[in-house]
C-alpha cells in the first residue's frame, strides 16, 4: 500500500530532518509537511500545509483532504520556553495530541508517531541508566505534559486500538536544523559559536551530564520504530532511547581536538540549570534494544567530527 504521511510541526528540529528522510523513502508527494509557520527551505520540496494544531477545524481539514496513513505529530513547546509560557505549553502539548488521536480514530489512521522526552523524569528518578519504569516526578510543564501525553497514547492504544508509537528523545544534535527552545540546546549552539567565534558561553555548568543523541541516530530510531511489526512493541507509552551522555566540558574537549583554540566559559544562574539537574544523566534503553533492535551508531567523537565537517560548509 502506498503511504500518505502527514508531518505536523515540520519546520522544527526533528521535523526538518524527518521530512527529508521520509521524502527520500516514500517520494516527495507522499509526505505532507505542515507547520504553523511558512515552509522552511527543506520543506519546500513537496506538499506543504499551514496548520495550527490547536484549531480543530483546521486539523480536520487536513485529515479529510489527505486521509493520511501515518501521522507524525511533532508540534510542541519545549522545556525552556515552556517555563516562560506554562499554560500555553500545556494547552499546545495536550490539545494537539488529543485532537490528533481523536482524528486517528475517526479517520482510521494506520500509525501515529508522537515524541516524548527525557523530560518525563524528575528529581526523584534514578539519574544513572534511568530505567523505562521508575519514579517519575517531572517538575517542568513540558515534562509533565509529555508524561500525561504518554498516558494518553497508551490509553488510545488500549481503548481504541490506535497504533501509536513514541520515543523519549534525549537532547538532539544536528546541523541541518536549529534547536527549538530546550535545555539541551547548548549542545547545538556550541558548534555554531565554535566555528563562528572560537568561543562559547555555556548556560549549563561544566559537569552537567545529560543524555544526548546525534540527529542521524534519532531519525533512524524513529523510522525503525515506525517500521517495526506491531506485535513486537511492548511499550505503548514511550520508549527510553539511549545515545551518548556527556557534559559541556567533555564536549568542549572533543571540539578542541578539531579547533585547538576553542574556549568555553560558563554562565551562572541560568534557569535551565535547574531543569538539567532534574533530568537523567544517562538512559537504559533495554526495551528499545529488545523490541526493535535499537543500537546507536554515533559516539561523542563521531558526532563531533560529523557536526563540524557539515556545519563548516553552511556557515
Ligand atoms: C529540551 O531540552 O527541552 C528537549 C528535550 C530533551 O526534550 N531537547
Amino acid at each position: 500500500m502506498s503511504e500518505k504521511i502527514l508531518v505536523i510541526g515540520a519546520n522544527g528540529q526533528i521535523g526538518t530532518e524527518l521530512v527529508i528522510a521520509l521524502r527520500n523513502i516514500h517520494g516527495s508527494n507522499q509526505v505532507i509537511a505542515s507547520d504553523i509557520h511558512n515552509p522552511n527551505q527543506d520543506n519546500n520540496t513537496g506538499p506543504f500545509e499551514l496548520v495550527n494544531v490547536m484549531d480543530k477545524d483546521n486539523l480536520r481539514h487536513l485529515f479529510e483532504k489527505y486521509r493520511p496513513t501515518q501521522v507524525y505529530l511533532l508540534a510542541a513547546i519545549l522545556s525552556a520556553v515552556g517555563e516562560k509560557q506554562p499554560k500555553l505549553a500545556w494547552d499546545l502539548n495536550m490539545v494537539g495530541l488529543i485532537q490528533v488521536l481523536d482524528f486517528a480514530v475517526e479517520f482510521k489512521t494506520a500509525k501515529v508517531f508522537w515524541p516524548s522526552s527525557i523530560a518525563v523524569f524528575g528529581p526523584h528518578s534514578p539519574k544513572e541508566n534511568t530505567p523505562q519504569f521508575c519514579i517519575m516526578d517531572p517538575n517542568t510543564v513540558y515534562g509533565f505534559s509529555k508524561l500525561a501525553g504518554e498516558r494518553w497514547c497508551e490509553y488510545y492504544y488500549l481503548k481504541y486500538g490506535v497504533d501509536v508509537r513514541s520515543i523519549r528523545y534525549p537532547g538532539l544534535i544536528g546541523w541541518k536544523s536549529a534547536p527549538g527552545g530546550g535545555t539541551t540546546d547548548y549542545a547545538v549552539n556550541i558548534f555554531h559559536e565554535a566555528l563562528k567565534k572560537g568561543n562559547y558561553e555555556s548556560f549549563l555548568s561544566a559537569g552537567t551530564a545529560l543524555p544526548m543523541m546525534y540527529m542521524d541516530d534519532a531519525i533512524r530510531a524513529t523510522l525503525s520504530l515506525m517500521n517495526a511489526p506491531a506485535y513486537k512493541l511492548s511499550i505503548r507509552s514511550s520508549y527510553n532511547l539511549g545515545g551518548i551522555s556527556f557534559t559541556p566540558a567533555q564536549l568542549a574537549e572533543e571540539i578542541k581536538k578539531h579547533l585547538p583554540d576553542f574556549k568555553i566559559s560558563y554562565s551562572e544562574n541560568d534557569p535551565r540549570q535547574a531543569i538539567a539537574d532534574s533530568w537523567p544523566k544517562s538512559i537504559d534503553d533495554t526495551y528499545a534494544q529488545q523490541d526493535w533492535d535499537w543500537k546507536p551508531e554515533y559516539d561523542l567523537a563521531a558526532m563531533t567530527a560529523d557536526m563540524l565537517t557539515n556545519l563548516k560548509n553552511t556557515i
